[in-house]
């Protein structure tokens, strides 16, 4: 027996736990990648403490690191991880699983700092959830294997005896069996394959979002002429009360619906959309041969087909685009054609009516929104916007390829899923104030919401007090028939609870039904309403 030696034991316990530690940030990196970067922990932990950390603390780190604070703080945490993993080692035993309760802790810590993120989905815990739970039975495993039981040693003995002599340098406590080196070695082994294995994944998909989201903070979108700007916004397009819906939704309030578990991070210079199908001449463009042509500012409102009665499915934008028509008429669609499927670069489908694309309304390939290059998010660099049209039928986003092709010939991706095949948008009104369950004050309240009814416009908005008579409201100013239009009302509030519901007439003269019906197949119907209560005088 070498007794000179350090003791192996506790060197081995040290990498049991730095490298149960690595398999927690590697995996959640890797998952992050699929899921979205920011959910990776370690960066979800790093980006916290950035936000969180006093102005008065940051300025002081930019003053001292310049451009290097965040680098700083990746190594700072970095190696209080390290710290943590070595003693989560230390401390773990078989039957007294201290490290595995520090990992889950910190796991504990990394998911409550990727779901707190501002941009954070419902998946933005799984990669630390996985990553942790990974971590726990790899820890688990070799430390087991460093305190096997009587058992588990006899039966190794009984296979090999070499395995029995590498042991007999180990330090073990008097009456138990010492570690079992060679399974912690294959256990230690195998938990660096998955360690590179994961974390060289995760910097591959992270690194292809990193790309898009550089690539985009410089990019110059086609510079629109005057003659191409959307129309000015006049005053009065919103009521003059707090509280209410604004005309344009900034991007980070814009919804977001789609089927991408990932967002696709796809740059201007990997871009291609080829049209194809039932037309005289296929035509492949890319970002320079579609930037290089005269673009529009257009004001269009975008609704979804799963939007509840009531619900915020729904958001108004500026989007920079060149007209879908133009670019169809280049390529010629058949006569016979009746549909253009479009096919994001992540494989999702629409199948848009041709007619709602060549009719004259301003359908877009667009590529900016409120001003700047798409958010990835929505469809970075290039997608689809339809006045008149449901997103599902129309939006696409990253999209690749276009094929002219017929309804009876093809469908697409939620038609599939028993979704109407053409999609136009219902009229829709909607009440956006008072919050729900606001306690009011007797005497005069401004309500105030919304309406849309894109591609026909909105001309009467009423509201109801209970089973009262209906009230007219007072439109703003109308922009479109392609976008939203507020309306107010000023309610003589009574005490007691009551129940406000609202309808619109679109221009063909339609009162919006009152007959309840579930978003799918065509999109919900009803009236909104919501209950307040009033206080006694
Ligand atoms: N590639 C792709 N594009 C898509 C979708 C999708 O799932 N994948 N969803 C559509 C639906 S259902 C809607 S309502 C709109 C929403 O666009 P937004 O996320 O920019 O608000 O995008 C459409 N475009
Ligand atoms: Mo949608």
């Amino acid at each position: 027996m070498d007794t000179k030696q350090p003791s192996p034991r506790v060197t081995a316990r040290i990498s049991a736990g730095l490298l149960s530690t690595g398999i927690a940030l590697s995996v959640g990196h890797a998952i992050a990648g699929l899921v979205a970067p920011g959910s990776s922990p370690f960066l979800a932990v790093a980006d916290s403490v950035v936000d969180r950390a006093p102005s008065a603390v940051r300025e002081a780190t930019i003053d001292a690191l310049g451009t290097a604070d965040k680098p700083a703080l990746l190594i700072s945490l970095a190696v209080i991880l390290a710290i943590l993993g070595v003693v989560v080692g230390l401390v773990e035993r078989p039957r007294r699983p201290v490290g595995s309760v520090i990992i889950a802790a910190l796991g504990a810590v990394g998911t409550l700092a990727a779901v707190a993120r501002p941009t954070a989905g419902p998946l933005w815990a799984l990669p630390t959830l996985v990553g942790t739970v990974l971590a726990v039975v790899a820890l688990r495993l070799m430390i087991g294997a460093l305190y096997p039981s009587r058992g588990a040693v006899d039966h190794v003995e009984a296979k090999s005896d070499s395995a029995a002599g590498d042991r007999s340098d180990e330090v073990a406590p008097a009456g138990s069996p010492g570690p079992d080196r060679r399974r912690f070695l294959i256990l230690a082994g195998s938990a660096v394959a998955v360690i590179a294995a994961a974390g060289a994944t995760g910097v591959a998909l992270t690194r292809r979002a990193a790309d898009a989201l550089a690539e985009r903070t410089g990019l110059q979108l086609p510079r629109v002429l005057n003659r191409n700007a959307a129309a000015p916004v006049p005053g009065g397009v919103v009521p003059d009360a707090p509280g209410v819906t604004q005309f344009i939704t900034p991007n980070e309030e814009f919804y977001r619906i789609d089927t991408a578990l990932r967002v696709p991070a796809l740059t201007t210079a990997d871009w291609r959309l080829r049209i194809h199908g039932m037309v005289e001449q296929e035509i492949e463009l890319d970002w320079d041969s579609l930037t290089s042509r005269e673009f529009l500012d257009r004001i269009v409102t975008l609704t979804c087909v799963s939007n509840e009665v009531g619900g915020d499915l729904a958001g108004n934008a500026t989007w920079t685009g060149f007209p879908i028509a133009e670019l169809l008429a280049e390529a010629g669609p058949l006569p016979e054609a009746d549909m253009l499927l479009s096919t994001s670069v992540d494989g999702w489908t629409a199948g848009t009516p041709l007619e709602a694309l060549t009719d004259g309304r301003d359908a877009l390939l667009a590529v900016g929104m409120n001003g700047g290059p798409l958010p990835l998010e929505h469809g970075y660099p290039v997608r689809q916007v339809v006045p008149g049209l449901y997103g599902y039928v129309s939006a696409t986003k990253w999209v690749v390829d276009w094929e002219v092709t017929r309804f009876d010939q093809a469908s697409a991706y939620w038609t599939d899923r028993g979704w109407g095949e053409r999609g136009p948008i219902l009229t829709a009104s909607r009440i956006d104030r008072p919050a729900p369950l606001a306690q009011l004050e007797p005497g005069p309240v401004v309500v105030a919401g919304t309406a849309w009814a894109q591609q026909r416009g909105i001309d009467r908005v009423e509201v109801q007090v209970d089973d009262g008579p209906w009230n007219d409201a007072t439109l703003a100013t109308e922009y479109s028939i392609d976008t939203w239009r507020m309306w107010s009302w000023t309610w003589d509030a009574e005490p007691g609870l009551h129940t406000l519901s609202v309808r619109a007439t679109d221009s063909t003269g339609e009162v919006q039904t009152e007959k309840r019906q579930a978003p799918i197949p065509t999109g919900a119907t009803g009236w909104h309403n919501r209950t307040f209560r009033v206080s006694e005088r």
